[in-house]
C-alpha cells in the first residue's frame, strides 16, 4: 500500500497587481466600475477533471463576493476555444481562469484579451508564452510522469519487457510533461524498456486502438503509463478487448469515476490523481488577488496523490466529481 503526496511547491515570483479593486473588463481596455465577474474556460465541456476544478473555483468565488460562468468547448481543440474566448467580446469579465488547450495556438486569442485589460489565469494547462497571465496554477506534470515511472517499476518488479505511453496531443502542455517525465525515469529501470509515446488525440476510442496494436506487435509488453483520464479509459478497454487486464500493468493519471472503478476491479494497478477542485479555488484566488491590488503568486502547484486498490477507499476524497 502506497500513498504518496507531493507537496506544492513555492511561488516562483510575485506580482504587484496594477489596478485597483475590480477595475477591469471593457473594450479597448477601458476600466468598468465593479466588474466582478470572473469567466472559467476549461479544456473540454462535461469532463470530470474539468467539472470538479468548476465546483471549487465557483465556491470560492461565491465566497469572496465574486460571480464565475464557464464556457466550455465542446471537444477539446484549440479552434473551438479560440471561440469561446472571442466570444467574450466587449463586455468581457474582470479576470478569466482558462486552461489552454494547446500552448502555442492559444496565445494569439488569450493575448487579444489581456489587452483589453482583463487578469489571466492559467489553470492546469500552459502556454509556453509566460508573459500573458499572472499566475499559473497546476500540479506538477513532470513529478506526477517520474512517481508514475517509480510506481509501474515497482508493479512489474524485476520482470523485463517493454513499456507504452499513450499522450494527447502535443502541445498539451501538461500531458505531454508527464509523458516526458515518465520517459526520463523510466531509464532508471534497466529491465524497462521504453516502446515510445503515441499521441491519442484525446480520444478514448484513440487509445483503445493503440493499445490492440502494441499487444500484437510487442508480446513482451508489460506496463502501460496513460497520462489522462481518456487515455486510460481507452487503454483499460483495450486490455479488457484482448483479456490483458491485470496481466499488463496500467498506470493511470487523474481519478474519474470510470477510472476510479477499474482501480477497484483490477483494470488499472495504480492512478495519479490530481486536485482540481484546489487548483479551480487557488485560480480564483489569485484572480482576485490581482484585481483587489494583492500580491499575486506566479506559479502554484497542486498536490497529486498516488492511489492503489489498497488505499483508494481511505482517500476517496481525491475522487473527481460529476457534478457539484
Ligand atoms: O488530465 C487532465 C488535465 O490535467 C489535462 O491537462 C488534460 O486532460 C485532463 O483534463 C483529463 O482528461
Amino acid at each position: 500500500m502506497r500513498f504518496a503526496r507531493i507537496a506544492g511547491l513555492a511561488a516562483a515570483a510575485v506580482l504587484l497587481a496594477a489596478c485597483g479593486s475590480g477595475q477591469v473588463g471593457g473594450s479597448g481596455g477601458a476600466p468598468v466600475e465593479n466588474n466582478k465577474r470572473l469567466t472559467l474556460i476549461p479544456g473540454v465541456q462535461a469532463e470530470p477533471f474539468y467539472i470538479s476544478m468548476q465546483c471549487g473555483a465557483q465556491a470560492e468565488a461565491q465566497k469572496l463576493g465574486y460571480t464565475l460562468d464557464t464556457s466550455a468547448p465542446q471537444k477539446f481543440d484549440a479552434a473551438l476555444q479560440t471561440e469561446k474566448v472571442n466570444a467574450l467580446g466587449s463586455n468581457p469579465p474582470a479576470a478569466l481562469l482558462i486552461a489552454p488547450t494547446d500552448d502555442t495556438a492559444m496565445l494569439a486569442p488569450i493575448q487579444q484579451v489581456a489587452a483589453r485589460g482583463v487578469k489571466i489565469i492559467e489553470v492546469d494547462t500552459s502556454l509556453k508564452d509566460t508573459s500573458v497571465a499572472q499566475s499559473s496554477i497546476s500540479s506538477d506534470n513532470t513529478a506526477g510522469g517520474q512517481l508514475a515511472a517509480d510506481t509501474l517499476a515497482q508493479l512489474v518488479g524485476g520482470k523485463s519487457g517493454s513499456v507504452l505511453v499513450l499522450d494527447t496531443i502535443a502541445g498539451t502542455s501538461t500531458t505531454n510533461a508527464r509523458a516526458a517525465g515518465f520517459s526520463e525515469q523510466l531509464k532508471k529501470y534497466p529491465n524497462l524498456k521504453s516502446v515510445g509515446i503515441q499521441f491519442t488525440q484525446n480520444e478514448p476510442g484513440e487509445a483503445m486502438s493503440k493499445v490492440t496494436a502494441a499487444l500484437a506487435s510487442t508480446p513482451d509488453l508489460v506496463g502501460i503509463f496513460a497520462t489522462n483520464l481518456n487515455t486510460g479509459e481507452g487503454a483499460a478497454a483495450g486490455l479488457r478487448g484482448a483479456g490483458k487486464a491485470g496481466q499488463v500493468q496500467l498506470v493511470g493519471f487523474d481519478a474519474s469515476p470510470s477510472e476510479v472503478e477499474g482501480l477497484r476491479n483490477g483494470e488499472y494497478q495504480a492512478l495519479i490523481a490530481q486536485d482540481p477542485a484546489m487548483i479551480g479555488q487557488q485560480g480564483v484566488q489569485q484572480a482576485v488577488a490581482a484585481l483587489e491590488g494583492r500580491p499575486v503568486t506566479r506559479n502554484l502547484t497542486a498536490p497529486l496523490h498516488s492511489l492503489t486498490k489498497a488505499n483508494m477507499d481511505a482517500h476517496s476524497q481525491y475522487f473527481y466529481k460529476q457534478s457539484c
